[in-house]
């Protein structure tokens, strides 16, 4: 029997034409440019953006912090979600390494921020404050759900940013995933945006990497500032080669991920002692609370561990499950039977 793994869409393993592909790579040294296969790369990506360019990096946590060391200078504020990743997951590297202060605003249930909040958040000029230079935001919102963010509420956020002198970076590491929940083009959700990035990583099992894509200009710094980090990555072709395969070939399939999602919260939501979190899943992902007198998210995962399936719990009560390339209906079916032996 072969294991199931629902933790996250990030341990998707790569395809037979990913191999493939990575193995017949043709290769050169990135930090000269000099690698065509990453160059293709770059260009199919920032034309999937809508963006002039963009840039290979090894992670999405990678491609926000360049985004914030870009836009911004050390002392300068950014405005984002308190439950956005940048904000939560990304080791304060923000602050730590790009020197910016984050003005975090409650996230709403539907991943987005209040724009008035936001209005009222950007500093006004003032001896006492540092200057807003950024708003980030993120889609599909990871902790909010794997909500997707519509076009609409993006160019509003936008525009927003503009009147008052900021960029919009977005973090759309799923933005395939959104695009995939709102039947749209991945470039219509990211043209309000003055920079992306979106990981080739998860949903697109992809073994490594991200695009942080954006005007000429800004990807020409960003470079600069990927090498500062330790991120120019020499003979990536073998790499990016997967990347393209991810790119070219996964992002239609992304729909099949979101209808076994909402199959597995049909079917869980019928149990008792457990309830959904954050309403029907939108995208990839699902989240729910074990209210079990005798189990809590911790005796559920090592059970699960027992039976070849490997879940994690947030907290003591609340769990995330990610669906993706290698959950098939026979994985559903997996886990819905463990769920139900579990909670009888
Ligand atoms: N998310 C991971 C963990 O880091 C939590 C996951 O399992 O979901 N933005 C968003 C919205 C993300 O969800 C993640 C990864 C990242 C950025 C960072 O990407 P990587 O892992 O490539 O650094």
């Amino acid at each position: 029997m072969d294991w199931i793994d629902l933790r996250s869409d990030t341990v998707t393993l790569p395809t037979e034409s990913m191999r493939l592909a990575m193995a017949e790579a043709e290769v050169g040294d990135d930090v000269y440019q000099e690698d065509p296969t990453i160059n293709h790369l770059e260009t199919i990506a920032a034309k999937r953006m809508g963006k002039e360019s963009g840039l290979f990096i090894p992670s999405g946590t990678m491609g926000n912090l360049l985004a914030v060391m870009t836009w911004c200078n050390r002392g300068d504020e950014m405005i984002l979600g308190d439950r956005s990743h940048t904000f939560l997951y990304e080791v304060g590297g923000a602050a730590a390494i790009a020197g910016v202060h984050p003005h975090t605003l409650p996230n709403k249930e539907n991943g987005t921020l209040d724009l008035a909040a936001v209005e009222n958040a950007i500093r006004t000029q003032n001896i006492h404050f540092p200057t807003t230079r950024l708003l980030v935001l993120e889609n599909t919102h990871n902790a909010c759900g794997g909500v997707p963010l519509s076009a609409a509420y993006t160019a509003d956020a936008g525009r927003l940013a503009h009147e008052h002198g900021l960029k919009l970076h977005l973090d759309g590491a799923r933005i395939f995933n959104a695009a995939a929940a709102l039947d749209c083009t991945a470039g219509e959700l990211t043209a309000p945006a003055d920079s992306v990035t979106f990981c080739l990583s998860k949903g697109l099992a992809a073994p490594v990497g991200s695009v942080i894509c954006g005007t000429k200009e800004f990807i020409d710094t960003a470079r600069r500032n990927r090498k500062m980090l330790g991120g120019g990555m020499r003979q990536a072709g073998i790499l990016a080669a997967a990347g393209i395969v991810a790119l070219e070939g996964m992002t239609d399939r992304l729909a099949e991920d979101h209808k076994r999602t909402t199959q597995l919260a049909e079917a869980l939501e019928t149990l008792t002692g457990l309830t959904l979190l954050q309403g029907k899943p939108q995208s990839n992902m699902l989240f729910l609370r074990i209210d079990h007198p005798d189990i809590d998210a911790d005796t559920v995962v090592a059970r699960a561990f027992d039976k070849k399936i490997k879940l994690s719990a947030r907290n003591r009560t609340d769990m995330r499950l990610v669906v993706h390339y290698q959950i098939d209906d026979m994985a559903v079916n997996r886990v819905v039977q463990l769920f139900t032996e579990l909670l009888q």
